[in-house]
Order: C-alpha cells, then structure tokens, then sequence
C-alpha cells in the first residue's frame, strides 16, 4: 500500500473534507504552505522545537563514534533488577494496570526509603506520586502548580527541560547564573561555581512562585552545601515560594561531599517537591520510572495532572524497582548496596576523566558528584570555519568533534538561556557513566588528537 493511501485511506473518500483543510486541490501530499491555520502548533509551545537531546542524538548515533554525549550508561544495571523483572513478565496479573499514583509496592518502598531522611514518616499513597521519569515528575509539578504569568526561578546552567516546561505553563523563567571565580594553581572544581546570595535574592519578587534547583548538578556536578541551600531555603520561606528540588543524582555523591535534601530544612517541607528517578538510581534510563515526594496539599495537583495526561506507569517496571530497592535498603550500611557501590565505581571513572583531560592540556571541572565532567576547550584550536557560524562556539566544536574525531559531548551553552550561552561556550559536557572499554576508546582519541597537535 503506498504510503499517502494508508495515511489518508479512510479520508480519501471524503474529498470535500479534504478540500476544507487544504487550501489548494491534493496533487499528494500536503505541504505546510497548503495547510490552513488550523494545523498551526499551539501557541503554548511556539519556540521550543529545537531539542538538544534529538539533535545530539541523532548526530551521535553512528557505531563508529566513541559517545560520551548523553547521560546514559553503557554499563549493566543491577543484575537483581534485571532478574526481578524477568520473574515479574511470567505473572499475569503484573502485566495489567496498576495504581495510577503509583504501584502499592513502589510507593511502600519509597517512603520506607526515603522516611529515613525525612523527620516524618511520608505517606506513601498521599505524599509520593510515581512518574514517567523525572521528566513526568518535573511536567506535573509545573503544570499543577504553576500560573499563567507567574515567575520561577531557574539556575544556570539548568537541566534544559526546565525552561520550556515553564514556558509552556505560561509563565516566565527568571535566570540566575552560578560562576566561579578560578584561583591561580587550584584545580577547578564544580564547588567553586557558587550563587551570589545578594543576586539570588534580587530574583524574588511577588510574583515568584516557585524555584527550581538541582543537587547534585547536572551539567556541573555540584552537590550544593548545606549552608548553600540554606540561602535559598531562607528566601523560599521569606518570599513564600515553593521549590521543585530535582534530586536525581542523589546517590552519586564522591569522597568528602555530602548530599543535602532541602526539604529536610525547617520550614521546607510544606513547600517542597523532591524529584528522583529510577534511571539515575539504578542505572536503567529506559526504564522511565520517577518519583515527586512532597506534602499531599502540593502532591495531589500533581495528582491530577498525572490522572489526566498519562495515567499510571508500567506495572512490571514498578514491580521489579520495589522489589530491588528493597534489597538495598536492607542493606543500606553495606559496601554492595547499590547506593554505595555505584558512586564508588563512577568515582574511579571520575578521576581517570580528570587524568586524561590534564595530559592533554584541557582544564577540567572536577564534579563533586553526578556522572559528567566539564572540560574547558579553549585550548584546543579546532578548525570550525565549516560548521555553521550562528551556532554558540562549543554547538560548532562538539558537532566538528563528532565528524572530525568519532568523539561525542554535549556543549555546555545547550543548558543555558541565551543570555548566559556565552559565559558557558567554552564548555563541553562529557559522560563518565561507560565501561572501561568505551573510556579506552575515548582515550585513544583524545591522546592521538592531543600529539596531532605538538
Ligand atoms: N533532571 C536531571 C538533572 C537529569 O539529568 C535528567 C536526565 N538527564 O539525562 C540526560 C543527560 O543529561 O544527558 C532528568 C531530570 C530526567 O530524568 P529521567 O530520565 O528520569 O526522566
């Protein structure tokens, strides 16, 4: 069947149907300049076509390309995890729908987890709303929560969703940028980019609704102190703001940081949604499973967005993940639980990424936490007079990087808005949650590019 019968089979019939939608006779098939206003997009998301993650993607997707681009393991998950789904597909009744707020496993098991940080016990069927993703986590809190014309606060360099998330509800990002000040012979570190408490606070206004932070950070692995998130707690009470505290590296956190949760600071609790995600935490980004936890007068609009858009998540997915967080959190206190060994093992891949950047004379940003690395690349004189000129500098390098040298990253500017890209272009972000072999390979290329040079 060709493909534009079987696309319009059933309308081809009804030719006076057609002749209303299209504004000129069907010669084949329909260009958007013979579409009528009504196949236009809504004006919610005029904009927010361009996708850092399709783009990256796609340009990264060829086997012969060493791709430390997007966040996802090439290592395995937790061979439990993989068993415990294999067991569950057998089982009839785990392969229809379950709780649409979340499977009564999973939600049981997370506020078993969780309960352990939190002063109060949390309420697994009112105060937890199992997501698709950290994604549906951060879609239902926007959309339940946020106002047409309100303000929210994001900072940068900021996960990218962020921003079109908040545009489409109808609001109005309000940036705020973390910087560093370099110390002569230090080595860079994610702790010295800091928010200036004093430009933090001038965002604060009547109209702010809420802020949107994340520890440990992506892009820069930060892992935010105490006393950091204290300024902003502080604020948040002070300007009556809620918090959308996107926490989905929580566990990788490296030797001498510490993971603070700010809705565990007084007066948080009330006005925080805490976000975590299946993926990051168990290595399995297919998966899809996420989490908001949060007091149930915020998490019931979550409730309601969640009930009305996708309803309720893969069943055996949630089974399997209750079933495995249960196995590590009878062991919390062991090296073998998943939440100690991974940071342990990401921490090895962390500094051999720092060795390799330093003999090749690029400057690293040493995360704290998380699973990337930024490196700094004005150092390296790439020829970009054939990539495209009205793209930020590292968009041009790492799209050069990827055809030139079969090596992938993302560019850090990509996280920023457009008045903050240039404070960010000399960046580019690399992934360190891969197996040896693929780091080997990252190695080659970037020691054989390196002697190119000398
Ligand atoms: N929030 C943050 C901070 C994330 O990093 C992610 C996942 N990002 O991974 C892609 C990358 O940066 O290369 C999410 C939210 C979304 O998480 P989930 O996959 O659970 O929806």
């Amino acid at each position: 069947m060709l493909w534009s019968h079987w696309r319009f089979g059933s309308l081809g019939r009804n030719t006076k149907f057609l002749k209303t939608i299209f504004s000129s006779t069907i010669t084949g098939l329909p260009t958007s300049a013979k579409l009528s206003s009504k196949f236009k997009n809504a004006k919610r998301i005029e904009g927010l076509d361009k996708n850092l993650w399709i783009e990256f993607t796609k340009l990264s997707a060829h086997p012969s390309i060493v791709n430390l681009g997007q966040g996802f393991p090439d290592i395995s998950p937790p061979e439990y995890l993989k068993e415990e789904l294999s067991k569950i597909a057998a089982i009839d009744s785990q392969n229809q729908y379950t709780r649409g707020f979340g499977h009564p496993p999973l939600v049981k098991a997370l506020s078993s987890l969780y309960g352990k940080f939190y002063q109060n016990q949390i309420d697994p069927n009112a105060e937890i709303l199992v997501t698709v993703g950290a994604y549906g986590s951060l879609f239902n809190s926007i959309q339940g929560l946020i106002e047409v014309g309100d303000e929210v606060i994001i900072i940068v360099p900021y996960y990218d969703c962020y921003e079109p998330m908040v545009r489409m509800a109808g609001a109005t990002p309000v940036f705020v940028s973390l910087k560093s000040k370099p110390v002569a012979g230090k080595k860079l570190s994610s702790s010295d980019w800091k928010i200036d408490p004093k430009e933090l606070e001038s965002k604060f206004n009547s109209k702010t609704k809420a802020i949107i932070i994340n520890t440990p950070h992506n892009p820069i692995g930060k892992v935010y102190t105490k006393e950091e998130l204290q300024v902003i707690a502080d604020l948040c009470i002070k300007y009556d703001t809620l918090c959308i505290s996107d926490e989905v590296y929580e566990w990788l956190v490296y030797t001498g940081n510490k993971h603070f949760k700010i809705a565990t600071f007084p007066g948080m609790w009330e006005r925080t949604i805490t976000i975590g995600s299946a993926g990051k935490t168990f290595t399995v980004t297919g998966w899809k499973l996420g989490w908001s936890i949060g007091p149930h007068h915020l998490i019931k609009h979550l409730q309601t967005v969640q009930q009305n858009t996708i309803y309720t998540c893969a069943t055996p997915l949630q089974e399997a993940l209750a079933q495995a967080f249960w196995i590590d959190i009878k062991r919390m206190d062991d090296p073998e639980c998943y939440f100690n060994s991974l940071p342990k093992m990401l921490e090895v891949k962390r500094d051999r990424m720092v060795r390799l950047l330093e003999t090749v004379g690029l400057t690293p940003i040493v995360p704290d936490g998380g699973y990337f690395i930024l490196a700094d690349i004005s150092s390296l004189d790439a020829d970009l007079s054939d990539m495209k000129s009205d793209e930020p500098y590292d968009y041009k390098f790492v799209k050069w990087m990827i055809k030139n040298k079969k090596l992938s990253a993302i560019p850090v500017s990509a996280f920023c808005n457009t008045e903050n890209k240039s404070r960010f272009e000399k960046l580019v972000r690399f992934c360190f949650i891969k197996k040896d072999s693929t780091l080997d390979a990252a190695e080659e290329i970037i020691k054989a590019w390196s002697q190119q040079k000398s």
